[in-house]
């Protein structure tokens, strides 16, 4: 294996930079370097664990542009949401600078003494990252964790490093201990192996494949070590014929291509009644053609490549023998691009049951709510979804009814900071993001002071 792993620019299919493939000794290292940083953060006032968080957020929001433009040329987003995912990792690490002095344990009434609880960091965490959203989706693994007390030790996707590098070091420049912060790059079955079985790494954050995660956790299960798995997802945007159809026609583009549908939350199963079926393609298709996708670079674009050549041909493969009704249009050229498609599908379809990770959407009908409900349950998955209706009674009994995390009425809402985020079912184990998130870092202390 190379010690380098080489970046494309996945707009223009150039290698632009090598950056280093560590290797177990480096891992290591990086893990007792957090170790040792891990002791003297912990024992910091509250306070100054929340300043130095807020200091480091600062940082980041000085910073958003240069970010930006990173993952502009390593991820190929457009420039509006790179810079719109760069300050979020700002705001949720503003969010969590508040959690150091909130850690707030329990006094529960006992004979003999006085109890309380204590919530305990678990020393070094260690977070895997897949490439769909570099930065977001470090910051909801690093920003609790350090929190809580935690050290963090980081592994972003090969193919995606850059943004996590530059985190690492603007960490440094905020003024985070050595060794407190780390990003390893390297391969998942090296570095990521090794969070996993390194017995001073105590927690694992996984985001990534299914497949892998499920792995991930096995191997996390043999060392007795919490693992939060964040997987796969094939949410349903479920389309009652009572709901206001322009409305909710014009926002299913975005609701399943942007960052060109390679978004856990995707809702790439478009479930419309059947009695208002036809008109709902009608007022689609117009709104699939002025999805504008091209240059990265230009604040115009909705939509850019995706992330590498193999992965377009996975996509592609996904249209062998389906039914298209109809595309939004794509360059053509260097990069890997890939036009939004809309296809019809049957409820056993592969197109209608696997992860896709592409801008391609299956379109189903139903009969009544019963039949919305059954449908959009009929997947392994269970991550996000979203329901049209102007009747309140059906979108409480809808909402409740869909066996997923994250749902949305009238809207696509899947990720805010301040609210829990994550999976039922196949789509994953435990939450990230709101309130609870750095509890999640942390191990409940009972102590008993006898008083007689
Ligand atoms: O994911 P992997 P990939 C889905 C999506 C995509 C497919 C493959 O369908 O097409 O997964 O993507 C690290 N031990 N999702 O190959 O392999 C790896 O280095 C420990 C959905 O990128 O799961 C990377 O940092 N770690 C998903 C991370 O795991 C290992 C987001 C994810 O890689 C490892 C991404 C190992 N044995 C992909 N092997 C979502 N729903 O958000 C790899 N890794």
């Amino acid at each position: 294996m190379s010690d380098t792993i080489t970046l494309v620019n996945p707009a223009t299919g150039r290698a632009f930079r090598e950056i280093p493939r560590a290797g177990l000794a480096e891992v290591d290292a990086a893990i007792a370097g957090a170790v040792a940083a891990q002791r003297t953060w912990a024992a910091l006032a509250p306070v100054a664990r929340a300043d130095a968080l807020r200091s480091f957020a600062r940082v980041v929001e000085a910073h958003v542009d240069e970010l930006a433009a990173l993952e502009v040329e390593n991820s190929g987003h457009p420039i509006g949401s790179a810079r719109w995912e760069a300050s979020h990792v700002a705001q949720v690490l503003n969010y969590y600078a508040a959690a150091p002095e909130r850690l707030i344990g329990q006094q529960i009434p006992v004979a003999g003494g006085l109890d309380v609880t204590f919530h305990e960091p678990y020393g070094v965490v260690g977070i895997i990252v897949p490439w769909n959203f570099p930065m977001t989706i470090a910051s909801w693994g690093f920003a609790p964790a350090l929190a809580a007390g935690n050290a963090v030790v980081l592994k972003p996707a090969e193919l995606t490093p850059l943004t996590a590098v530059r985190l690492g070091e603007l960490a440094l420049e905020a003024g985070l201990p050595d060794g407190l912060f780390q990003v390893v790059t390297g391969s998942g079955s090296v570095v990521g192996q090794r969070f996993v079985s390194h017995p001073d790494v105590r927690k694992v954050v996984f985001t990534g494949s299914t497949e892998v995660g499920t792995d991930v956790a096995a191997g996390c299960a043999r060392m007795l070590k919490p693992v939060t798995l964040e997987l796969g997802g094939k949410s349903a945007n479920i389309v009652f014929a009572d709901a206001d159809l322009e409305r909710a026609a014009a926002s299913a583009p975005g609701s399943v291509f942007d960052n060109a549908g390679q978004d856990c939350c995707a809702r790439s199963r478009l479930l419309v009644e059947r009695s208002v079926y036809d008109r709902f393609l009608e007022l689609l298709e117009p709104a699939v053609q002025a999805w504008r996708v091209g240059d990265p670079a230009s604040p115009d674009t909705d939509m850019g490549p995706l992330i590498s050549a193999s992965h377009r041909d996975t996509v592609a493969g996904f249209l062998d023998g389906a039914d298209v009704a109809f595309r939004g249009a794509a360059p053509t050229g260097d990069g890997f691009w890939f036009a939004p498609t809309v296809v019809l599908a049957s409820p056993g379809d592969r197109l209608a049951q696997d992860e896709v990770f592409g801008p391609v959407v299956a379109v189903l009908p139903f009969d009544d709510e019963a039949d919305a409900i059954r449908l959009a349950n009929d997947t392994i998955y269970g991550l996000a979804g979203s329901l049209w209706t102007e009747n309140l009674g059906r979108a409480v009994r809808v909402a409740r009814g869909v066996k997923s995390g994250v749902l949305s009425v009238n809207s696509h809402s899947s990720v805010r900071y301040a609210t829990p985020f994550g999976g039922m079912k196949a789509s994953g184990l435990g939450r990230e993001l709101g309130p609870d998130a750095a509890e999640h870092f942390t191990e409940t202390k009972n102590v008993f002071f006898a008083t007689d």
